[in-house]
């Protein structure tokens, strides 16, 4: 087992990491931009080292600063949380040329997995059920003619390079295709510097239903059921909960143990999420990210294993310490992310908290880096904590999740926790009735 590990990343995502170091007996490095210089990550590891001025580039993405920073303090292992370097093959590469683990999967599975197309097509391969779509990427609008003909209107056009749905555009007819298609190679081309792109079918009125997966690198891997994450607004996820509300047992494990199989064939190491779109009872993959997520605790919630302990154990060189017939799946859990946001603009609300009280009691969890006196700076993301509530059914969990919200006090900045008190009073919400559209046109209902 390492003995020392840098945690590469901030806010509670960093504080998980370390809990979860500090109850293996692993030492931690926090590092640091100079506005996080009293961040609680960084209060909390047992060394710490600035990496660098504000911007996120200069500093959380600065992979000198870091492998200097392991160095220094001769950390032999790299955390990298979600976001920035977690799903940087490049980076991942680097440290293995330092001699220095990355905990995380291979920087070739990084890489298949972060080119659309070619995600795309391994996942197919494997039998893992993907959207009906161009093979590989269309160049020009006389291929995407032919390509749209065939897999039958309406079509979306997606970056290869992307993710995030930046660069996506829907054609409901040949008619649209044309601008459809030069504006989402123009948008591609400028947000990711690679203007290529594929051809799906477009699905009206999916979910988004993700698998977690966990493999050893050596053939083995189980999954861990599933989370809906189809409330998202702009691409960001605010609410999560798994079990599906749209799934039963059988559904689970028939998509679970094809997705499992399909990890061990890829010899995967770490954790992983292949997202699907899920409509009329079947699933059609879209992408997989190969890092923890931020809805993790939920998987944790419903499963009993801790999944940061599971990274760091295959790290290590360990084998899965469990079949999938080890993996019980127990009671719902729904996690509600809560923002430091106007809760009805999302504009960024950034600044000093003046003070925080967290919920507690059964089966709440919070995590979250905030502490009365900490001023948020606004160089980063807005999220400053994720409620998890659990209990034995989804009904329970709902009335979890209005008790601790009204226990949540967060003074001085603004916060999504009004929005989730407004959405716990939605039938669609109780009855979980929604897909990825849902909250998009609420809020379009709701906003004065
Ligand atoms: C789609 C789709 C409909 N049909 N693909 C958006 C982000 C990217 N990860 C995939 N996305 C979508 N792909 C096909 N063939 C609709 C979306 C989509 C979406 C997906 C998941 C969650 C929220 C969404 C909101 C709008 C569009």
């Amino acid at each position: 087992m390492f003995e020392k590990i840098l945690i590469a990343n901030r806010g509670e995502i960093a504080l998980r990491v370390l809990r979860a170091c500090r109850e293996l007996g692993i030492h931690t490095v926090a590092v640091h931009s100079t506005a996080d210089a009293d961040a609680m990550h960084v209060k909390l590891a047992d060394e710490s080292v600035c990496i660098g001025p504000p911007p996120a580039k200069d500093s959380y993405l600065n992979v000198a600063s870091i492998v200097s920073a392991c160095e220094i303090t001769g950390a032999e292992a790299v955390h990298p949380g979600y976001g920035f370097l977690s799903e940087n093959a490049r980076f991942a590469e680097i440290l293995k040329e330092h001699d220095i683990k990355f905990i995380g999967p291979s920087a070739e599975n990084i890489r298949t997995m972060g080119d659309k197309i070619e995600a795309k097509r391994t996942a197919k391969a494997l039998g893992i059920p993907v959207v009906p779509g161009s093979e590989g990427g269309v160049a020009d609008i006389a291929e995407a003619r032919r390509a749209a003909k065939s897999i039958g209107y309406p079509v979306i056009i997606k970056a290869t390079a992307g993710g995030g749905g930046r660069g996506m555009k829907v054609a409901r007819n040949e008619d649209d295709l044309e601008i459809a298609m030069a504006t989402a190679q123009t948008e591609a081309k400028a947000a990711f510097g690679n203007g290529e792109v594929y051809i799906e079918k477009y699905l009206e009125k999916p979910r988004h239903i993700e698998i977690q997966v966990l493999g050893d690198g050596q053939g083995n891997a189980v999954h861990l059921g599933e989370r809906d994450c189809s409330l998202q607004r702009r691409h960001q996820k605010i609410w999560e909960e798994a079990h599906s509300p749209a799934l039963n047992a059988h559904q689970r494990d028939e998509i679970g143990a094809r997705v499992a199989k399909a990890m061990r064939e890829l010899s995967y190491e770490g954790v992983g999420t292949i997202e699907f779109l899920y409509e009329n009872d079947e699933f059609y993959f879209i992408e997989m990210n190969t890092r923890l997520q931020v809805e993790h605790p939920v998987t944790e919630a419903i499963t009993g294993l801790d999944l940061v302990q599971e990274q760091i154990r295959v790290a290590s060189g360990a084998k899965l310490a469990m079949t999938q017939e080890d993996i019980q799946f127990s009671g719902h859990a729904i996690e509600c992310r809560i923002n430091a946001e106007n809760p009805a603009t999302f504009a960024p609300s950034p600044g000093r908290v003046d003070s925080v009280h967290f919920p507690g009691g059964l089966g709440v969890r919070v995590d979250s880096a905030l502490y009365s006196g900490y001023r948020i700076p606004p160089y980063y993301d807005s999220l400053i904590g994720k409620l998890i509530v659990f209990g034995k059914t989804r009904a329970e969990c709902m009335m979890r999740l209005r008790r601790s919200l009204s226990e949540f006090v967060v003074d001085g900045v603004e916060t999504t926790i009004p929005l989730f008190q407004n959405l716990l009073l939605e039938n669609d919400i109780i009855d979980g009735h929604y897909d990825i559209h849902w909250l998009e046109k609420y809020l379009e209902r709701n906003t004065p």
